[in-house]
């Protein structure tokens, strides 16, 4: 049995194909190797490929997996680790061939979400993603697991072949269906607190972005300026997926009118599939909010392609139709302190840590939020709870008047409201 207290750094070499005309191949690979040692191994060792398309059966060419396995041998490394996600198919073959344990981007992300998973809910959805990850691939995983000496995750080791494959499998599926059904009785508490929300009246604005951007510690400022006393701060740090679960605090800007921030998981390329789906509930609360502030990291030279990902990722999660605020923070670390904040158009350059545009930023939600107001009244019949319950989240109301007829309303609410509620306006 391996003691995961006294168990030696591994030492892995990692392997990564460039497509025709792939941007951005070198810092993605070094992206690879952070999320490595956030993983607890050692690189050793790098080796690329230049292809027009993957091998399907092997990822990479023959010529390059006989080369890859004199790199192992001469670096005494015991885990290649493959830029990308491996099929099925390609991680049994390769494990066979390389006969060292073989992991993918996809395994290495989903380890990281399992260490940092705190709460109960966070972990169900981490397991749920990791079975799903591993159901298709039990062939090539059992591989791995014999490789490590025998222990590991949900898999048993007892006995070999087809038949324990199969069981395998079946213990998969039934502990998935426990998961699911788990995660949706904690769904619909999530949905009861939204309505919750909702009833306070105040707009929702999101962080989302790249992982690392400082969505946490701008969370963090916001609370220290404008939160209530003793509103509990997030974890922020130097470190891939700080944030794996949602927290949202009351924010109340001098000038402007009280709004909730909320705070949740960070994106990163190739964030796999069945992640986000796992994750959909707790990102559900980007897709919900009224106002996204899209928060890059702009000292990162690869802080466009972090921003495609992240608008990539929030298509979705169907939340592209939300609008935005792009928060290029970090600023401190490219532009002198006194020009900052700066301002254009939808975009702050700016820096959370140093605490620099916080309040020039509140402006600009408060004018995302309220700028396109317009003033108008509304009968609402009473059977149309619905649309008295929009108007009370989505509109500042004025006045309101019980009458014979319906609810009364004099309000001032967005252009993009209108639509909803067209039917009820008299004036
Ligand atoms: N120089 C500089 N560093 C910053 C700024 N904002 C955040 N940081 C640092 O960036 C690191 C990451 O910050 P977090 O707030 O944890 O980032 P995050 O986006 O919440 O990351 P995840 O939760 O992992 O997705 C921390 O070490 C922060 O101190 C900034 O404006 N300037
Ligand atoms: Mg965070």
């Amino acid at each position: 049995m391996i003691d995961n207290t006294t168990q030696e750094i591994k030492k892995a070499v990692l392997c990564g194909v460039m497509l025709d005309r792939e941007q951005g191949f070198p810092e993605r690979m070094k992206e690879l190797e952070g999320l490595a040692e956030a993983c607890g191994f050692s690189c050793v060792g790098m080796t690329t490929q230049r292809l027009s398309a993957l091998e399907n059966a092997t990822y990479i060419g023959s010529g390059k997996i006989e080369e890859l396995k004199e790199l192992l041998e001469a670096e005494e490394a015991d885990t290649v680790i493959f830029l990308g996600s491996l099929t099925p198919s390609q991680l049994n073959n390769l494990c066979s061939d390389l006969e060292v344990e073989v992991l993918d981007k996809t395994d290495l992300i989903l380890r990281i979400f399992g260490e940092r998973a705190r709460t109960a809910e966070a972990r169900m959805q981490v397991e749920y993603a990791r079975l799903q990850y591993m159901l298709p691939r039990l062939r090539g995983l059992r591989k791995n697991l014999s490789r490590q000496g025998g222990t590991g995750g949900s898999m048993s080791n007892k006995g070999s072949g087809e038949k324990q494959i199969e069981l395998d499998r079946r213990v998969i599926e039934k502990r998935m269906s426990d998961l699911r059904k788990r995660l949706e009785q904690l769904e619909s508490g999530r949905q009861t607190q939204r309505k919750r929300r909702a009833g306070s009246g105040l707009p929702l604005v999101s962080l989302a972005g790249y992982t690392n951007a400082g969505k946490s510690t701008l969370l963090n400022q916001m609370i220290e300026r404008f939160g209530a006393d003793g509103q509990k701060k997030v974890e922020q740090k130097d470190m891939l997926f700080v944030t794996l679960d949602t927290s949202t605090r009351r924010i109340s800007p001098r000038d402007h009118r009280d709004f909730l921030l909320s705070d949740t998981v960070g994106f990163i390329d190739d964030l796999p599939h069945d992640l986000i789906k796992a994750f959909r509930s707790t990102l559900s609360e980007i897709s919900s909010s009224d106002l996204i502030l899209h928060v890059t990291d702009c000292s990162d030279e690869e802080h466009l392609r972090h921003m495609e990902v992240t608008r990539e990722t929030l298509r979705e999660i169907e939340a592209s139709d939300i609008p935005v605020i792009y928060v290029m923070n970090k600023a401190d670390r490219v532009y002198p302190l006194e020009s900052l904040p700066m301002i254009m158009g939808d975009r702050i350059f700016m820096s959370a840590s140093e605490g620099i545009g916080l309040e020039e930023l509140c402006g600009m939600i408060a004018s995302k939020l309220y700028g396109d107001l317009i003033s108008c009244e509304l009968l609402i019949p009473y059977t149309d709870t619905a649309a008295d319950h929009f108007v009370t989240v989505h509109a500042e109301v004025e006045h309101k008047e019980y009458t014979s007829e319906g609810v009364r309303v004099s309000c001032r609410i967005g252009r993009r409201y209108l639509k909803r509620i067209k039917d009820h306006i008299i004036l």
